[in-house]
């Protein structure tokens, strides 16, 4: 993920601060985020922004050229992330190290998730743009993977019927119905740009929606055209009371109305999932607003546990590195409400976030790649096994640096040992903390010398004073400057 994290000293967070919720993450980058809930957790899926760097070792802007992969996250209580790894999804000309799984694809921006039970079975599936050339799909049996191509080419094109007229096929946003039928949205650009007319800017035509099969890997039919006023990119799409919401961004060209200002995300409403839909407002702010670097705007709105979200991203990682944002992006996640007359309220974006929806359970194994809040620290895929589909391990552990999880709940009995997955070529510490890295101190595991860096056997150490709802830390300590252990799972008894 890029030797960034080198340049800071131990112990420093990039981002995300101890007790605020956004970005989700700081160890890596994430664009285009897009959210799916299932069995009580949401997995957020990612465009894979990773820095590029000049030949004399200087950042670069974001050029886009590393979204080849798509970033997998997931939560149950939207403060802890379990890091999935990186789905090798672009496969064409040997793309992903030879193990890209859509062969004929360059490309995998902006991905879109659905999960459709078919034939008693759920079913998962994983829309992405070819660039801007066209949309494919990949399934799973689970939403972490391991996927697979069904068609062996995309899934849309610019010769798909009804698809003519718009610039980019991009930005697939998916959409399953109460009565099973999916339907996906996509598409952006200014016809004539950038030499376009007003007209073309306030009326591009550039989005569209189309029917899929029964089985989410084929269309039906022809792709209707959405006209959304001063589209650009980024379609979206939920259902609330009844009522569909189409959701996009507004392009930044031209003279725009006020009530549709440039970056912002607007929205559309219809008794339809088909349309037509009628330009209601809009409820998400450009990110420059809320946190200074800007850029174009991308977001998912979803609903978990009851009440509704809006994911989308910033450039408040890169920005804390580098100073300005450079165009790399990063997930974050606010509420969103929607007023009792249908309208939705604007989002008030900010670094707090959602509160903690429910305590970790620290008594069933927990990937080490869980954690609200780090320092210095990076995920790695795994060779250990027995872990989850594209099991990832923390590395880059040095002297000093941390990991620390939200609200963990030991209970009234309390916490006996603690027992943790590790491989070193040199042995290390971890200390266990509560409340803070500088906590009382509950315990402390000696990881021996296992016999190489990725050589994994589990450790135990006693455990005392761990009762009750807590912040949980564990820092990692141990002789000299180079990478101490790495971290597969844990789980205290
Ligand atoms: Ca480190
Ligand atoms: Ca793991």
């Amino acid at each position: 993920m890029g030797n960034e994290r080198a340049m800071l000293a131990a112990k420093a967070t990039i981002a995300k601060t101890v007790g605020n919720s956004n970005p989700l993450i700081d160890h890596h980058l994430g664009a285009d985020p897009y959210a799916l809930t299932y069995n009580g957790r949401v997995y957020i899926y990612m465009s894979s922004d990773n820095y590029e760097y000049n030949s004399n070792g200087t950042i670069k802007d974001n050029t886009f050229a590393n979204l080849k992969s798509v970033f997998v996250i997931s939560s149950e209580d939207m403060v802890n992330w379990t890091d999935h790894g990186a789905i090798p999804v672009a496969g064409a000309n040997g793309l992903n190290g030879g193990q890209g799984i859509a062969k004929w694809a360059g490309n995998s921006w902006a991905p879109a998730a659905a999960v459709k039970n078919i034939n008693g079975k759920d079913k998962f599936f994983l829309y992405f743009a070819n660039g801007g050339g066209g949309i494919g799909v990949l399934t799973a049996d689970s939403p972490i993977g391991p996927w697979s191509d069904p068609l062996g080419r995309a899934l849309v094109t610019t010769n798909t019927s009804g698809m003519p007229g718009v610039v980019w096929l991009f930005d697939p946003a998916v959409f399953i119905d109460n009565d099973g039928t999916g339907y996906l949205y996509c598409g952006g650009g200014i016809p004539g740009d950038p030499n376009s007319s007003q007209a073309q800017r306030a009326n591009p035509k550039t989005a569209r929606v189309l029917r899929l099969g029964g089985d989410m890997i084929s269309v039906v039919g022809s792709a209707s055209t959405i006209d959304a006023p001063f589209m650009f990119e980024d379609s979206g799409m939920h259902k609330f009371n009844g009522v569909y919401y189409y959701s996009y961004c507004i392009n930044f060209s031209g003279t725009h109305p006020s009530d549709k200002p440039a970056g912002e995300i607007g929205y559309m409403t219809s008794n339809s999932p088909m349309g037509p839909f009628t330009y209601k407002g809009h409820f998400l702010k450009n990110p420059g607003v809320f946190f200074r670097s800007g850029g174009n705007n991308h977001h998912c709105v979803f609903q978990f546990k009851n009440q509704w979200y809006v994911v989308y991203h910033a450039q408040t990682v890169s920005q804390a590195l580098y100073g300005s944002g450079k165009g790399y992006r990063s997930p974050h996640i606010n509420q969103l409400i929607h007023n009792s007359d249908g309208s939705i309220r604007e989002v008030a974006a900010d670094y707090a976030g959602i509160a903690q929806l429910s305590s970790l359970d620290p008594y069933k194994r927990v990937e080490a790649e869980t954690f609200g809040w780090n320092g210095g620290i990076l995920t790695e895929k795994s060779n250990a096994s027995g872990g989850p589909v594209y099991n990832q391990n923390i590395t880059g552990i040095n002297n000093g640096d941390w990991i620390g999880l939200g609200n963990v709940n030991f209970g009234s009995g309390g916490a006996k040992s603690f027992k943790a997955n590790v491989a070193s070529a040199s042995g290390g510490k971890i200390e266990v903390r509560l409340d803070s890295t500088s906590g009382t101190l509950i315990g402390t595991l000696n990881v021996p010398n296992t016999g190489g860096m990725q050589s994994w056997k589990e450790v135990e150490t006693s455990i005392s004073g761990a009762t009750g709802v807590h912040k949980l830390f564990f820092v990692f300590t141990g002789n000299g400057s180079g990478d101490l252990f790495k971290f597969d799972y844990w789980k205290f008894s």
